[in-house]
């Protein structure tokens, strides 16, 4: 695949906390094999001009954090924006769980976008939060940038990259999410779910050698 000066790789959340732990920092809210997409990413960001990060920042006391709600992680609950899955608490922000993976090499990254720091709201998806009309700015900052393609990477694959993909597809970018650069946190069905719901979007998933092999 031919790589355009007006496409972006986005990275989705990789962050401690959502990768196994190392040295006691992270493995808060587990994606299985969660770190294993750090090299892979680091060889794809050589081949971009533009490289978007995104870190999950949420405060104390969050709606999603299931110590707040009295209740067990993964349970879902209704809020005023609809149901909302319960997570331990997780990339609480400025702490380390919360940082970048130590290994993740984009030193051109051109933003670091944050999302989940409203307390009454959470945020899976780059564009707009749980609430599917708050935006967080990145339509409008692509839009402004002239960036017009995404290629998706990250943790989860079944929370914020499904998420971030429909949502950047709806917004009128072209969404391609790379399979081998994300991993699921794998609740019952969530991964079906999502590879069913990017393909209703017509979203294409690819591997990274279609990109590396360049
Ligand atoms: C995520 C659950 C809660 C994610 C973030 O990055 O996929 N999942 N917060
Ligand atoms: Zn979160």
């Amino acid at each position: 695949m031919t790589l355009q000066p007006t496409d972006a790789l986005l990275v989705i959340d990789v962050q401690n906390d959502f990768c196994p732990a190392a040295n006691g920092i992270g493995d808060a809210l587990a994606v299985k094999d969660g770190d294993q997409v750090v090299p892979i990413i680091n060889a794809l960001a050589q081949k971009f001009d533009h490289v978007i990060l995104t870190q999950d920042w949420h405060p104390a006391g969050h709606i999603s954090f299931a110590t707040t709600q009295g209740k067990q992680p993964y349970e879902v609950i209704e809020v005023p924006y609809g149901p909302q899955t319960l997570w331990p608490e997780h990339c609480l922000q400025h702490s380390e769980g919360a940082a970048l993976h130590p290994a993740l090499e984009t030193p051109h990254a051109e933003l670091i976008l944050r999302k989940g720091f409203r307390r009454h709201i959470d945020s899976y998806s780059a564009f707009l939060e749980n609430d599917h009309t708050t935006p967080t700015g990145l339509a409008g900052y692509l839009h402004e940038r002239g960036l017009k393609r995404l290629f998706l990477t990250g943790l989860a694959y079944d929370f914020c990259v499904r998420y971030s993909a429909i949502d950047g597809h709806a917004l009128g970018f072209e969404t391609i999410v790379i399979e081998d650069a994300t991993r699921p946190v794998n609740l019952p069905g969530s991964v079906a779910e999502t590879n069913a719901a990017l393909a209703a979007s017509n979203i294409q998933r690819i591997p990274s050698s279609e990109i590396l092999t360049q």
